[in-house]
């Protein structure tokens, strides 16, 4: 597919001024005129052809300030059309097109899901609804008719404000009108049309506005909807108070569907989502979807200044709305729940994605400089990655600065398409800083290496601190990146209180490619607590003992490294026994007698930060710390061995806790960070009780699925039990189906226990569950619990050495291409660190990427990942 490259962007030649709409919704055959109010753009070329960007589109009607265009004067084909001497005046383009919604299976533009007529247009579904300048440069204000039968669709949403409504004269149909005040580009353009159930509220901003919500679900599932609801109502409050930022409508409207590429959309006042992040109750959610439900609401909610009012000047910049956004979502769950906890699982969530990403072929700049398929870089690296620059930004000018550069970011690039630049410049100009400097994390791929050394001189009292950073794959001339350490040092007894003079606010700033830091006054030799709370997105190498760390899980004052210490214990533990057979397993013993201590101290005050101290580095973390040569089967093995030594050791007191910390009999259903802390501990105990006892894990689990009243912790039970091969797990699991029949989100998760069973197996099992009634491959939520779950989260298994598990998923990608590439796309990924494996599995992951390279007919999305 052709390249489009960041240095190749120019303004466009023409502008839309404002954009009139008047869909006519019908299954098959729906009509959308386009007025469109156009004129030259006075920085692009004069006398330029108009060429509007189209994909599937049947031209049915065409003319220029109301005239019918003469044929010679136009070119129209599915993929575009172009105007080939426009008016250099202002003038009028009035499009009649013609759109199957029904055959719509890519999922862009206007299509039908469970019935229900709705769009997707980021990134470039609009020019599937009209012939547009679909571009996010191109800003415009739009006004919306929509009709519909009023059978079909009673429910009429658009972007904006409602402004009419009424029947049709003499037809069943019947119509709205929104009219949407900010000019925004198509991307952000939705409607929806269906029979559909809601839950209202209202919201009165900062600035007085009063506005009407709405969560729209499918009928019946409207009790399913108060959370989301809740949860906006928290977000709209948080922004303001946190950002300054107040909502601009007169409606803010969420509506949840069942057929969605991504987990939601920020479409101005109308945000579509995945339903998946839209319905819970205590009886179907699990905390885990609460979680992100409160996390993705606020996420699409926030974009409406982040990305929205301001919003970005061409694809290359997606992390200036994504990862600024991810940053203001992390800012609100952590607000909203524990800190420390939730800094713990972005973290896990960059290392489990990103990393990887980042250390093979599929690797890129946060702003890319180049892309054949933009659709492919809505990646862990723009947003997670991206997040933690702003982050970084945050920790370096301080939290004061940061404030006034956001409120300056939007005040100086409100109703713009910004850049990258834009967002620097607000902070530059508001600090008097160069930040040219600090820009390079957006222009380079790869994670950086930093190499520390500690020296301690007991006679002087001192202790330096040796830094050196590298980046993979970067040259010896590369520039070093500016990175924030957050530092301290502890003693064998608590945190150490020494200064240096480098270190400002707990935070030494590494600019070169080598420093260090000298601490003064150290009274004894001290264990250095490096990049507290995650400071830089870093790997950290130094040489410390297993004894050091457990100094730090036992006295740190950061609560992120005192769970990152236990971490790296268990990361050295695992690799060294990964690497040197079965046989080793040195330090497991004073590892588990730490995490015996700490749970003694702390798991019944913080059971949310517990649970995370009891979960080891996951298989892919561990290969991801490896690098090279990875036998998926030999870190599975070793893993499960420092299991079976920690659940041996810390069984008793787990027993003990996990009645300690059981709700009382009768006390109502709290999602709340706490209520589901409790859970978390308790679960995670759960499944140890069963990798040391498993009779007894099999008794534990299915009393808890019987008992329970969460699904938390009915899938928890569950889960323990599908890791113990036998009769009780399959009787579960049929249970568990029949049970929820009728509940694809539940089925889902059922889908994903079974997709993660680390077993031989497995395969046959996915093969017989893609031919059940739960299974389908049109829906996308289906394909990633199955398919995508066992890619990502059954590395034994995927990484077959008989190729078996790369086969299985490459049938899927292939079948799924021609209906949906985008999805397909997303879950070929998976194949992203296939030159890590050792050379058997190396092999065989080739020959399966040959194969689909040498397909035909690809679509550019999936030729684009395979090729790469
Ligand atoms: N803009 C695509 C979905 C999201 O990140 O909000
Ligand atoms: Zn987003």
């Amino acid at each position: 597919p052709p390249t489009i490259h960041l240095a190749d962007y120019r303004p466009s030649d023409h502008l839309i001024d404002r954009v009139d709409l008047d869909i006519r919704l019908d299954p098959h055959a729906s009509r959308v005129t386009a007025l469109l109010a156009l004129r030259p753009n006075p920085q692009g070329k004069v006398g330029a052809p108009l060429v509007l960007d189209g994909d599937e589109l049947k031209l049915v009607s065409l003319a220029m300030d109301g005239e019918v265009l003469l044929e010679n004067a136009y070119t129209a084909s599915p993929s575009g059309l172009t105007i080939h001497r426009p008016p250099q005046r202002p003038f009028t383009l009035a499009i009649e097109t013609e759109i199957d919604p029904t055959a719509n299976t890519k999922l862009m533009g206007l299509y039908r899901s469970s019935g229900v007529y709705c769009t997707q247009c980021e990134a470039d579904g609009f020019r599937r609804i009209t012939y547009f300048l679909d571009r996010p440069d191109i800003l415009s204000i739009y006004t919306t008719r929509i009709e519909a039968s009023r059978e079909e669709a009673p429910v009429l949403l658009g972007n904006g404000n409602p402004v009419g409504s009424g029947d049709v004269p003499g037809t069943d149909r019947h119509y709205a009108i929104w009219q949407d005040p900010h000019p925004k580009p198509a991307y952000l353009f939705a409607i929806v049309g269906g029979r559909l159930g809601s839950v209202t509220g209202r919201f009165t901003t900062s600035e007085g506005r009063e506005v009407a919500l709405g969560v729209y679900v499918e009928p019946g599932k409207e009790a399913r909807a108060d959370y989301a609801l809740d949860a906006v109502i928290r977000s709209m409050k948080w922004d303001e108070e946190g950002f300054g930022r107040a909502y601009d409508l007169d409606v803010f409207n969420v509506v949840a569907v069942s057929d969605f590429n991504m987990g939601a959309m920020e479409n101005k006042g109308l945000n579509i989502f995945n339903d998946k992040y839209v319905l819970a109750s205590p009886e179907t959610a699990t905390d885990a979807d609460y979680a992100n439900i409160e996390a993705i609401i606020a996420h699409e909610y926030f974009h409406n200044w982040s990305g929205n009012r301001v919003t970005c000047r061409d694809w290359f910049q997606l992390c200036l709305k994504e990862g600024l956004t991810v940053f203001r979502d992390q800012e609100f769950s952590s607000d909203m729940r524990s800190r420390a906890v939730h800094r713990i699982s972005e973290v896990r969530t960059l290392r489990a994605r990103q990393f990887p990403e980042d250390a093979g072929p599929l690797a890129h700049p946060v702003r890319p400089k180049q892309y054949a398929e933009i659709n492919n870089f809505y990646t862990a690296t723009v947003y997670e990655k991206g997040a933690e620059i702003v982050r970084m930004l945050k920790t370096l000018i301080g939290e004061d600065a940061f404030r006034k550069g956001m409120d300056r970011y939007f005040a100086d690039n409100d109703g713009t398409a910004a850049t990258v630049e834009d967002f620097l410049a607000a902070f530059a100009t508001e600090t008097g800083r160069d930040l040219s400097h600090f820009a390079q994390w957006y222009e380079r791929p790869g994670t950086p290496r930093i190499a520390v050394t500690g020296t301690y001189d007991a006679a002087a009292k001192t202790y330096r601190l040796d830094f050196r950073q590298t980046r993979p794959g970067a040259g010896a001339d590369a520039p070093p990146l500016v990175i924030p350490v957050a530092l301290g040092l502890v003693g064998e007894d608590g945190p150490l209180a020494a200064r240096s003079e480098r270190v400002q606010d707990g935070v030494f700033v590494l600019d070169k490619a080598e420093d260090s830091v000298t601490f003064e006054s150290v009274a004894s030799r001290p264990v250095p607590s490096l990049f507290r709370d995650f400071s830089a997105p870093v790997r950290v190498e130094i040489n410390q003992s297993d004894a050091e760390r457990l100094t730090l899980l036992r006295h740190d004052t950061d609560a992120f490294n005192r769970w990152e210490s236990a971490q790296r214990v268990a990361l050295r533990i695992i690799i060294a026994a990964a690497r040197g057979g079965s046989e080793t397993l040195d330090g497991a013993e004073g590892f588990a007698d730490a995490l015996a201590a700490f749970l003694d101290q702390e798991a019944v005050n913080d059971p949310a930060f517990a649970a995370l101290m009891l979960a080891l580095p996951s298989e892919g973390e561990v290969a991801s710390e490896i690098g090279a040569n990875i036998d998926p089967d030999a870190i599975f093995a070793a893993r499960r061995r420092l299991r079976e030594a920690i659940a041996l050791r810390l069984r008793d007191p787990l027993i003990v806790l996990r009645e300690r910390l059981a709700e009382p009999a009768g006390a109502p259903f709290s999602p709340d960070a706490a209520s589901a802390g409790r859970r978390a501990f308790r679960n995670a105990a759960l499944d140890l009780i069963a990798v040391a006892d498993p009779d007894r894990g099999t008794v534990l689990a299915r009393e808890q699925i019987a008992a329970s009243g969460t699904m938390t912790d009915r899938l928890a039970g569950l889960a323990t039990l599908s890791q113990i091969p036998g009769d009780a797990r399959e009787a579960e699991l049929a249970a568990f189906a029949e049970r929820y029949a009728g509940e694809p989100l539940i089925l889902d998760k059922w889908l994903a226990i079974q997709a993660a069973i680390p077993e031989d197996g497995t395969i046959a099992r996915i093969r017989q569950l893609q031919q059940h009634p739960a299974f389908s491959i049109t829906n996308p939520n289906r394909v990633r619990s199955l398919v995508g779950v066992f890619s990502l989260s059954n590395p034994t298994q995927f990484n077959r050495a008989d190729g078996a598990g790369y086969a299985l998923v490459a049938e899927t990608v292939l079948a799924l291409d021609k209906r949906n590439p985008q999805v397909a796309a997303r879950l070929l990924t998976a194949f992203g660190s296939w030159r890590q494996m050792e050379p058997r599995r190396r092999a065989a992951a080739e020959e399966t990427l040959r194969g689909i390279v040498a397909v035909g007919g690809l679509s550019r999305d999936v030729a684009d990942i395979a090729g790469r």
